[in-house]
């Protein structure tokens, strides 16, 4: 893709910092396709056919960053598609890149993103709306154990992608301890200030 083709908008936040659910506000309002990394690796994980299913698995629960070539792939194929079959051009990215060689990777090789929205938020409060949702969702990784896994792994591996591209201006920052409302109006009038 040339940079003119698409427009990526990664989107970044602890788990359970509510990047799924401020993602599926936005398709509603704006032409954007979501994303999210992590579905696309739950899917695939799920897909008999796939080589990569226990792998992934093992990956998930131990909340560990799966190898970039496996994510970007279904990034890749994802993106391809709607852009071919639907013409869409416009992609919130959720979750993805969570580790500087997949930012660096995903930017050489399909392109470079316009803006990433990262979504601060305590960890009690992420800690809190997570174990809430472990009641219902079935997630291997919505335990205490995990949880505390993909916390760490977020401020040792993910946290320095967000401050990479904070550093060329190519993020905005909204708070999202708040109702889900009131973080979606913050993001609405970021996206408003930055011409998205
Ligand atoms: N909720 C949301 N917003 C709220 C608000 N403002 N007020 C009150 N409650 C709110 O929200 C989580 C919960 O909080 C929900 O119950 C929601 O109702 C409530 P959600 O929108 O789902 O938050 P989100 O940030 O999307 O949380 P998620 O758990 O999906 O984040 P993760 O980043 O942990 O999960 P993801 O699916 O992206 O990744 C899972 C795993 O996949 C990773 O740990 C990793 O092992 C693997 N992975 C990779 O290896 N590589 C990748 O590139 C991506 C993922
Ligand atoms: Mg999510």
């Amino acid at each position: 893709f040339r940079d003119s083709d698409i427009d990526v908008i990664f989107v970044l936040g602890g788990p359970g910092s509510g990047k799924g659910t401020q993602c599926a506000k936005l398709v509603k309002n704006y032409d954007f396709v979501h994303l999210s990394a992590g579905d696309l690796l739950r899917a695939e994980q799920a897909n008999p056919n796939s080589e990569y299913g226990s792998l992934i698995a093992h990956y998930i629960k131990e909340g560990l960053i799966v190898p970039q070539e496996i994510t970007i792939n279904l990034l890749k194929n994802a993106i391809v598609e709607q852009y071919t079959k639907n013409k869409k051009t416009k992609f919130l990215i959720d979750g993805f890149p969570r580790k500087m060689d997949q930012a660096v990777s995903f930017e050489d090789l399909i392109v470079k993103s316009k803006l990433t929205l990262y979504f601060e938020c305590p960890e009690e409060v992420m800690l809190h709306r997570l174990l809430e949702r472990g009641k219902t969702s079935g997630r291997t990784d919505d335990n205490l154990e995990s949880i505390k896994k993909r916390f760490r792994t977020f401020m040792e591996t993910s946290m320095p992608v967000v401050d990479y591209f904070d550093k060329q201006g190519r993020v905005v920052k909204v708070s999202c301890n708040q109702p889900v409302e009131e973080v979606y109006n913050k993001v609405v009038s970021a996206f408003a200030e930055k011409g998205v």
